[in-house]
């Protein structure tokens, strides 16, 4: 008998043995030599087996129970509130290149840092080993992974927002043909990692693994997650599929009988998962879509995930109607990083007043309460985060658990700025559509570690995961709209919209501009050709304010909203012109666009003499 498996007890080796996988065994056992911990559990896809990584978070204090049936909270360390992008590298061989914006380091160097810091880290601790696939079960979208995790919260949390994948890993055969992560949260101290200076999260595309340390947050412990996000992009890029940081949504319009599928790419809270929970629609998913050319040339997608790790700030009654209801009623979840006081958790913007004290992300808290920079603790952190299956939904889609996937027929690409971009509009074909894409820019939110309200360029929101070549990803999705018959039509969005400090529209606006774009989809509404591309009609949006919310929707507020903003529009393209003259071999086709959009703008200014237009002007 070998080292670890004195470590297993006879039903984690029969797990084991039943997978007849030799690459299994084998990473399991140089992890367990590596990071020697006091027990090694395997865990199958039984309701045994989730029930065990759920109680152990409760008993070592990784997870609290809350009042609510079936409710826990867990805290991540006061510095472990976001991905860290500093400490987050993607291990590449000597001259090898990403994107200017992506951290790597040298892999052999990588490797060796990583695994010294790894030695003996789960010492005293029960490691625990778990099996997922990444997209539906049985399906030739998905991707097997395999989860090395001292973190039961870690399990946990895979549990609910993954699929199980032991029967998956049976089908591989014993091929070496999946992911895997290693994970340990490190030393823990009140249920929270201590070793923060330590955090290391090295992707190594090599050997289609990841190793993350020192670390909870669930977008720089889960593996399956952001870490997984890293690795299949490189897959995709190298077998004509995308892999993209997108929602799936079924769109289903008022009195007709059809539903349209969408996919959306929004930078972390900039309205993502509130566009994918518009009441009347249905969630494939919120976060994470594998996207393939069909056979009838058309795109489907699959949600690599089953669940939501959703931002909780600003989720009530009123906006997020949905989510509100499914966050305050019985059934299996995980709070993070919330206020809680006597089991009840309190969050920012939750319509409803806060406790002045409880306990929170920094300890037990009371209001006034300032950390060691003197700064003043917010009750709950402005990432904190909710983890619900999406089956526990009712706006679950009938297609979640589709093998073929769900045709895609519009991408959306949001974006957050307050004095640039209109609050929709569509590309003027597919190639317009990839540059619109690659150019989003959004002021930065709290769910990365860094400055907040920087604008940033993100394109597809997909930049802190590009482990190939900004080049090769735009090449790569402008070649996969040529492709098909039908390629989505594209789409941006902007709810973000300010005029002397004030939104200048309601949140729940997002309906509308959604109804729009599925009737374009279908052909129904009539658009207005500008520079930017084409953007709705203000008669179509007054009937639809009319239909959806019974409100006059006044052609003054079209006016303000809908105006081609000439000036930031020309800056805007000078930014990311600066950006993109910075990469290598940026296809043509892509300034292409650039350089009409610059020049259709120009010739409006020059007509014109405005700097702001009317979108009236171009009717
Ligand atoms: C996001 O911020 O885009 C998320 C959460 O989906 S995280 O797991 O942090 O990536
Ligand atoms: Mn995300």
């Amino acid at each position: 008998m070998d080292a670890d498996s004195r470590l297993m007890d006879a039903k984690s080796r029969a797990r084991l043995e039943e997978l007849k996988n030799p690459h299994v065994n084998k990473i399991i056992e140089h992890y367990t030599r590596l990071c020697r911990p006091a027990k090694v559990t395997i865990l199958d896809d039984s309701k045994n087996s989730i029930d065990y990584a759920r109680a152990l978070a409760l008993k070592n204090g990784e997870e609290k129970q809350l009042k609510t049936k079936g409710h826990t909270i867990h805290f991540d360390s006061y510095h472990d509130q976001g991905r860290d992008l500093v400490n987050t590298r993607v291990l590449l061989p000597k001259g090898l290149k990403l994107s200017k914006a992506v951290e790597v380091k040298e892999r052999n160097e990588g490797l060796k840092e990583v695994f010294g810091l790894m030695e003996g880290i789960m010492e005293g601790k029960e490691m625990l080993v778990k099996f997922y696939c990444l997209g539906p079960e049985n399906s030739k979208f998905s991707i097997a992974a395999l989860q090395l995790t001292d973190s039961a919260y870690v399990v946990h949390s895979e549990d609910i927002l993954y699929r199980q994948g032991h029967q998956e890993f049976k089908r591989l055969n014993g091929s070496k043909n999946f992911f895997h992560f290693v994970h340990s949260a490190g030393r823990i101290e009140n249920g929270v990692c201590i070793d923060i200076d330590k955090r290391r999260v090295y992707i190594d595309l090599e050997e289609e693994r990841v190793m993350t340390i020192n670390n909870q947050y669930a977008g720089n412990s889960v593996g399956l997650k952001k870490l997984a996000l890293r690795l299949a992009i490189s897959k995709a890029h190298g077998e004509d599929w995308l892999c993209e940081h997108m929602f799936i949504m079924g769109v289903h319009p008022k009195g007709k009988d059809r539903v349209t599928y969408f996919t959306g790419a929004f930078p972390s809270a900039c309205g993502k998962t509130s566009t994918a929970m518009i009441p009347g629609q249905t969630i494939v998913g919120d976060d994470i879509a594998y996207i393939r050319p069909a056979e009838d040339g058309i795109a489907k997608a699959v949600n690599v995930e089953q669940g939501i790790f959703g931002i909780i700030e600003d989720v009530n009654p009123i906006d997020d109607a949905l989510i509100y209801k499914s966050l305050t009623t019985p059934r299996e979840m995980i709070f993070s990083n919330v206020l809680t006081d006597g089991g009840i958790p309190y969050w920012l913007g939750m319509g409803k007043e806060l406790p002045k004290k409880g306990i929170n992300y920094s300890g037990e808290w009371h209001l006034g309460k300032k950390d060691g920079k003197d700064k003043e603790i917010l009750p709950a952190h402005k990432n904190a985060r909710y983890t619900i299956r999406i089956s526990e939904l009712e706006n679950a889609d009938e297609n979640t658990e589709n093998p073929e996937g769900v045709p895609v027929r519009g991408f959306i690409y949001g974006g957050r700025d307050s004095d640039t971009s209109v609050p929709v509009l569509q590309s003027l074909s597919w190639a317009h559509g990839v540059f619109i894409g690659a150019a989003i820019e959004s002021e930065t939110t709290a769910a990365a570690i860094g400055a907040v309200g920087v604008r940033k360029h993100n394109p597809m929101s997909n930049i802190e995961f590009l482990t190939v070549p900004l080049s090769v990803y735009i090449e790569n999705h402008i070649r996969f709209g040529d492709d098909l018959d039908k390629p989505p039509l594209i789409f941006a969005t902007n709810y973000f919209l300010k005029e002397n400090g004030k939104f200048l529209n309601e949140k729940v606006d997002k309906k509308v501009w959604l109804m729009w774009m599925e009737g374009r989809v279908h052909g129904e509404f009539d658009a207005v050709e500008t520079p930017i591309g084409f953007i709705p009609g203000y008669e179509d949006l007054k009937k639809l304010f009319r239909e959806i919310f019974s409100k006059d929707y006044k052609k003054e507020d079209y006016v303000r909203q809908f105006s081609i903003k000439i000036k930031n529009l020309m800056e805007k393209l000078d930014r990311i012109e600066a950006i993109f003259r910075q990469e290598e071999n940026i296809p043509d086709m892509f300034y292409h666009h650039l350089v009409q959009q610059r020049e259709r703008l120009k010739e409006a200014l020059e007509k014109h003499g405005k700097e702001v237009m009317s979108p009236l002007e171009f009717g």
